[in-house]
């Protein structure tokens, strides 16, 4: 795949209705500000900024049976769903600029709903703290954003299970988890269950992100579309403080440098999402420029001066 080709559709979605923090709804603007439309732009790639969706407010409420703020977060993740889809069907890559992670269910029921239109295959790369894998019953906090995943393994509310049009929307095969470090007790036990492969930080810190990167990217082929969903919290808060919810012992800069490109290197990338970037909770926009950073390298930018050496 020739990435000077690529033409890339950034998407704001400017939420927070889905977290525990307020601030996330601030994360597409911080991405500009950094200069992520420039950054692509030097790469080569031709960069469609779209603007922000605009949704409903935050009401700033507790949970309501389980949920917190459950009409709001169907509303956005609706029109982020119609957003991302109509740019893929454009031939596009649509670039997600969150938000909170809520929004992951949008974003991969309009992948899912596309790749099942192309008769592709879907690789999910979850690159994340947490494995987003609770349920009302399970969920400590009522935070639709620790959700995502099981929703879009058809666990969950109605409008939020079957977004993509079938559910589940999502099998194990079809995603793997990198760089968890917090997981609930009920969650954990759930996530083992459903199969998927996760790839936790002692995963990492045992085998090395090298062979971790070599596992979570096996399989893939010319008929495998890549959608990368890029939880900023997936960092470690010594570099990204800017989230809300940091949990020590996340990958280095190096480390995180390096699962990047070995994505790049596949080609294949097809779809993104940047989330959970908290501006309100950052230090002069450093962590936006840090996930700015991933981002350049997932787009492949390299220093590889032994270009021989892969
Ligand atoms: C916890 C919950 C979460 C992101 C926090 C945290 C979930 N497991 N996800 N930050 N991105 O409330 O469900
Ligand atoms: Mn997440
Ligand atoms: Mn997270
Ligand atoms: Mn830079």
């Amino acid at each position: 795949v020739d990435i000077q080709n690529k033409r890339l559709s950034l998407i704001g979605v400017p939420t927070d209705v889905g977290a525990g923090h307020r601030g996330s709804s601030m994360g597409p603007e911080a991405l500009r500000v950094a200069g992520i439309t420039q950054s692509l732009e030097k790469l080569g790639l031709d960069v469609r900024d779209c603007g922000n969706i605009q949704g409903p407010a935050n009401p700033w409420q507790s949970p309501v049976n389980g949920y917190r703020h459950l009409e709001q977060v169907v509303a956005w993740n609706r029109l982020a769903h119609d957003a991302i889809y109509a740019q893929l069907q454009e031939g596009r890559l649509p670039v997600m600029l969150g938000g909170d992670h809520c929004l992951g269910v949008g974003s991969i029921s309009a992948v899912a709903r596309y790749c099942r239109e192309q008769q592709k295959r879907l690789r999910v790369l979850w690159l994340d703290a947490h494995t987003d894998f609770n349920t009302a019953e399970l969920s400590p906090t009522g935070n639709i954003h620790g959700m995502p995943v099981a929703c879009l393994f058809g666990h969950g509310p109605e409008a939020l299970v079957n977004m993509s049009g079938t559910s589940p929307a999502l099998n194990a095969d079809m995603i793997r988890q990198i760089g968890i470090r917090s997981v609930d007790a009920g969650e954990k036990h759930f996530i083992h269950e459903a199969g998927i492969e996760v790839f936790d930080m002692r995963h990492i810190d045992e085998t090395g992100m090298r062979q971790t990167m070599q596992e979570a990217l096996y399989g893939l082929d010319q008929d495998t579309h890549l959608h990368v969903s890029f939880d900023v919290d997936f960092l470690d808060p010594d570099i990204a403080p800017g989230v809300g919810t940091t949990v020590r012992g996340g990958p280095n800069y190096r480390e995180a440098q390096l699962c990047m490109e070995m994505i790049a290197d596949t080609g294949m990338m097809a779809s993104l999402d940047i989330v959970e970037l908290n501006p309100a909770l950052d230090v002069r926009n450093l962590t936006a420029e840090i996930a700015l950073d991933m981002v350049e390298s997932l787009f492949g930018q390299s220093t590889l001066v032994r270009r021989n050496v892969k």
